[in-house]
Formats: structure tokens, C-alpha cells, sequence
């Protein structure tokens, strides 16, 4: 598999030197490192991190075909299971979901002509600094120590606008030769897109408040869409693809290949989650957790690597409107008898997350602390 060695002496490039190579840099230290027989220091999570899974995690396979045709049984059916999973740990997965296979498929495979790109091209779209959007090797442009071992590519999608945002970003960034792949994310992110408002209308039901509730704050949104590729690895016990974090996001809708690598963090162990190819995942993010009054659990999870096979994600993170207060309905609140966040704007917890934190397991907890302090001394 030369792309997949190909890709793995990328991420390894960007990853060897203190401080930090931007992925820009990293072209030219190919050569010498595609023999490595280790993982590099800036790879190697603590062990603590990379403890083994070893149980199937236990969690609701959600029909939503039933509510998707507006059939009061299935919907209410529907909203016990996501109440007891989201109490629990904050993950379910939907299945009969209404976005078209076919075109999950083409997305896919679309994205797998990318990663597969020479290195070279896919830095011409690199992220630029203070930019939360493009190529990134092992987010080693960020961070120098425990690199995920992945590469990602990330970009914008609204639908408030006329303009076919995501197209576009294709096609001014690598060209005519991706027009296609741009016309079918833009499908793809308004299809996730539709889905996410579906479920905040579950989610609003199954927390008892009016069904429209969370929509609003949903509508004008700016979702961010993030496609990982996770090379195989030679050492993949010392490795992690993507750390132990809570989502800072809303929800997320993922799809992953068959491969497997998917972990959720419940009951006290790391848990594994099985791929199943007509199923979506969602996690529970920090900000509907607040949304909730701190009801739904941020899912905590993290994905693995192996030694053989390179797995593909496809995570689509649904965000509130940049200016619009994140607070938890008022019945919610009295029937709880108290507010455990305080009221901010997903633009604050964005800034925190870009700016002065890494997303972990307690991005929420920190996040409100340094956010109390700010409003104190300013
Ligand atoms: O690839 C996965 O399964 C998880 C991806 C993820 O957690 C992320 O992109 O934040």
C-alpha cells in the first residue's frame, strides 16, 4: 500500500522536530524517515491514554424512520433510548436516517482521492495559522507533543447564504480537478445538516421541551466539517489517531469505514464501537451538554490505530449560531433548581478551544472557569 506508507512518513515528517515543523516544512524530511522503525517522541501518548478496549460498547442502534415519517410511537420510542444513552454516556448511533447511502459512499471515496494526493499538493491547502480550515498534518501546526496519528482536512459549511460555500472552497483551493468533490460535500454537509436539526427536535423531545427549542439556535449556524485519515502504524499500542476529548461542538455525526478504531469512554473503560456501514454515530459535544443544564453527558471518546489497515472518518460537527447565547431552557433550569454554566456564545468556547486550550475531557469545567475569571477581572 504506497499511499498509506506515503502517508504515514507525513505524518511522521511533522512530528520529529522541536519545536514543531509547520506541515509546510515537512516535505523534505521524507526520505530519511520513511525507514523509521518506531514512532516517533511527539507521537507517544502517555499510558494512561492508550489503555486497551476490550468490551463492545453498550448503546442504542436508533431507527429514525419512524420519526422521520412523524409517527408519535417511534418518535417517542426514539427519544427514551437517546434520554438513557445521553444520561449515560453521551452516544447512540442512527440508523434508516434518511441520508442517502450512495452519497455517503461517493463522499468517501471523494475524500480518498484526496488523502491519497501527493504530499505537496495537500500542503498547498494547508492551514494557515489562526485558520481553522485546510490540510493539516497531525495537527503538528498547533501542538508538539501527543500528535494524533492522522491527517485531516477541514472546511466550513453554512447554509444561510446562496453561495455553495463548500464547492467553492473546493474549487478555490485545489481546482477544477475538485469541482466534483465539492459539489458532493455540499450535498453531504446539507444532508448532515438537515439530519442534525432533525435530531435536536429528538433531543428537545426527550429532555420534555417544546420540540422546536434548540432549532433556532441551530439554524444559521456555521458547521465544521472534518475529514480524518488514520495511517497504520508500526507501533500502534504507543500511538493514538485522535486523543481522549469531548467534542467543544454540539453534536457530531460520524461516519466511519469499516475498519474500526472508535472507542467511547463509559462505565469506567474504554469501550470499542463496532462499524456498522448504514449507521451514523452522534456524540453529545460540550455545548449541548450545557444546553441541557449539564443532563447529557459529553461523550468522551477517542479513536485508535493499527498496524495493518488505514481507517477514514467523516465527522460533522453541527454549531449554534457564532452570536447566539448558549443557555439552557428556563423549565429545565427550575425543574433542576439551579444553572450549572453560565450563559455564553459558542464563539467564547471557540475562541478558548483555538486560542488557549486543547480539547480534552474537561474542556467544559475549564472552559467555565476561565470564562467566570474573564468576566470578573474585565
Ligand atoms: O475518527 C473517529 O472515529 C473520531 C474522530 C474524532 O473524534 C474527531 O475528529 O474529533
Amino acid at each position: 500500500m504506497p499511499e498509506c506508507r506515503a502517508l504515514c512518513i507525513a505524518l511522521i515528517s511533522v512530528g520529529t522536530s522541536t519545536p514543531p515543523l509547520r506541515s509546510m516544512d515537512s516535505g523534505h524530511l521524507w526520505s530519511e524517515l520513511e525507514v523509521l522503525p518506531h514512532v516517533p517522541k511527539s507521537f507517544i501518548w502517555p499510558k494512561e491514554c492508550t489503555v486497551d478496549a476490550h468490551d463492545e460498547l453498550k448503546a442504542p442502534m436508533i431507527e429514525l424512520d419512524g420519526f422521520l415519517r412523524g409517527d408519535d410511537e417511534a418518535t417517542q420510542y426514539a427519544a427514551k433510548l437517546i434520554r438513557e444513552a445521553c444520561m449515560n454516556h453521551g452516544f447512540f448511533q442512527v440508523i434508516n436516517h434518511g441520508v442517502d447511502l450512495q452519497l455517503i459512499r461517493e463522499a468517501y471515496d471523494q475524500i480518498d482521492t484526496f488523502f491519497k494526493l501527493p504530499i505537496q499538493m495537500k500542503l498547498s491547502v494547508h492551514k494557515k495559522p489562526g485558520s481553522m480550515w485546510g490540510y493539516s498534518g497531525a495537527h503538528a501546526d498547533r501542538f508538539s507533543s501527543k500528535l494524533p496519528w492522522k491527517e485531516t482536512l477541514s472546511f466550513p459549511y453554512r447554509d444561510n447564504t446562496l453561495e455553495p460555500v463548500v464547492t467553492n472552497y473546493f474549487k478555490s483551493s485545489l481546482g477544477e480537478d475538485f469541482a466534483q468533490t465539492g459539489v458532493t460535500f455540499q450535498k453531504y454537509c446539507g444532508a448532515m445538516k438537515q439530519l442534525g436539526m432533525k435530531l435536536m427536535e429528538l433531543l428537545a423531545i426527550s429532555l420534555g421541551v417544546d420540540r422546536l427549542h434548540y432549532k433556532e439556535l441551530f439554524e444559521d449556524g456555521c458547521s465544521i466539517m472534518r475529514c480524518n485519515n488514520y495511517p497504520s502504524c508500526v507501533q500502534p499500542s504507543l500511538a493514538l489517531g485522535t486523543g481522549p476529548h469531548c467534542d467543544p461542538t454540539s453534536i457530531t455525526i460520524l461516519y466511519q469505514d469499516l475498519v474500526g478504531g472508535l472507542h467511547v469512554f463509559a462505565d469506567n473503560k474504554w469501550c470499542i464501537v463496532p462499524p456498522r456501514p448504514d449507521a451514523l454515530v452522534i456524540n453529545i459535544g460540550d455545548t449541548f451538554t450545557a444546553l441541557s443544564n449539564g443532563r447529557y453527558k459529553s461523550c468522551l471518546h477517542r479513536a485508535v490505530v493499527n498496524k495493518y489497515k488505514e481507517r477514514r472518518s467523516l465527522a460533522f460537527f453541527l454549531c449554534p449560531k457564532e452570536d447566539k447565547l448558549v443557555r439552557p431552557p428556563q423549565d429545565i433550569v427550575r425543574m433542576d433548581g439551579t444553572k450549572r454554566y453560565p450563559d455564553f456564545t459558542w464563539s467564547d468556547l471557540l475562541h478558548f478551544t483555538q486560542k488557549y486550550y486543547r480539547a480534552d475531557q474537561a474542556t467544559l469545567p475549564n472552559f467555565t472557569n476561565w470564562f467566570l475569571s474573564f468576566k470578573t477581572t474585565n
